[in-house]
């Protein structure tokens, strides 16, 4: 059972990377966190370190988000992190399944916890929603369309929730990150640590203590001030495109 008197925060893909440090960042704020993700022995270390809840959670999957999102009576925060990419390639050679598998889970999933959470959010009175997009959601770049595309829907769906709860008690923030070193590469080149590793080589990237930083920032704020939209890149990085590199 959640604590009764103490606010909730539920964070999605926690089990790494911006996930788990926003969820470190929200428990040293006093939130109790419910963190949600697929790999449940990193969720469950993590839930243990943070006095937090450990709940399964397939972002792609309806039926996880279901029963996710019933085990939730109140909540006061939602960071919308699970999220990320799959390979690189031109429109012309796109993989079908990788687009499939960018398109679930930024976007369908986001859709299926804001529908499963938004009401309770509401309801409990002082909610707020964080959305981690990426610059990802601004550009497009030769080779990254399948990931853009699922950025821009992602974070298009975002805004318009925004309007759609105007005069409700719910903020939306949207935060598009740059570069940061998690497994954010290891997982867009399958595995191939080389690749990953040569993405961030020779600049000094964000870490996820970076963007954790800014959610708990966000979540700091007063319930009147809505954080619209916040995009914050490495010094050494310009655009997706254009980095400067030692
Ligand atoms: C990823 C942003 O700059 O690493 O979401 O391509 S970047």
């Amino acid at each position: 059972a959640l604590p009764a008197d103490t606010r909730i925060a539920v964070v999605t893909g926690a089990s790494s990377g911006i996930g788990e440090a926003s969820a470190r960042e929200l428990a040293r704020q006093g939130f109790h966190v419910v963190v949600g993700a697929r790999r449940v022995d990193r969720l469950e270390a993590l839930a243990g370190e943070i006095d937090g809840t450990a709940l399964p959670l397939d972002v792609t999957d309806e039926q996880s988000c279901a029963e996710f999102c019933a085990a939730l009576p109140r909540l006061h925060v939602l960071v919308n992190n699970a999220g990320g990419a799959k390979g690189t390639t031109s429109v012309m050679d796109a993989d079908e399944d990788q687009w499939r598998w960018m398109w679930e889970t930024n976007v369908l999933g986001t859709l299926r916890m804001v529908k499963g959470l938004i009401p309770t959010l509401v309801e409990t009175g002082d909610g707020l929603v964080i959305t981690i997009t990426s610059i990802a959601a601004l550009e497009s770049y030769d080779n990254g369309s399948g990931y853009t595309s699922a950025k821009h829907a992602q974070a298009v769906l975002h805004r318009t929730l925004r309007g759609e709860h105007l005069g409700q008690p719910v903020r939306f923030t949207e935060i598009a990150p740059g570069m940061v070193d998690t497994e954010f590469s290891t997982v867009r080149f399958d595995g191939d640590r080389e690749r990953a590793d040569a993405v961030y080589r020779g600049l000094t990237p964000m870490e996820a203590e970076d963007i954790a930083e800014i959610v708990g920032f966000v979540a700091s704020r007063p319930s009147h001030v809505n954080l619209d939209q916040i995009v914050v890149k490495p010094r050494a990085q310009h655009s997706a495109m254009r980095a400067h590199r030692d």
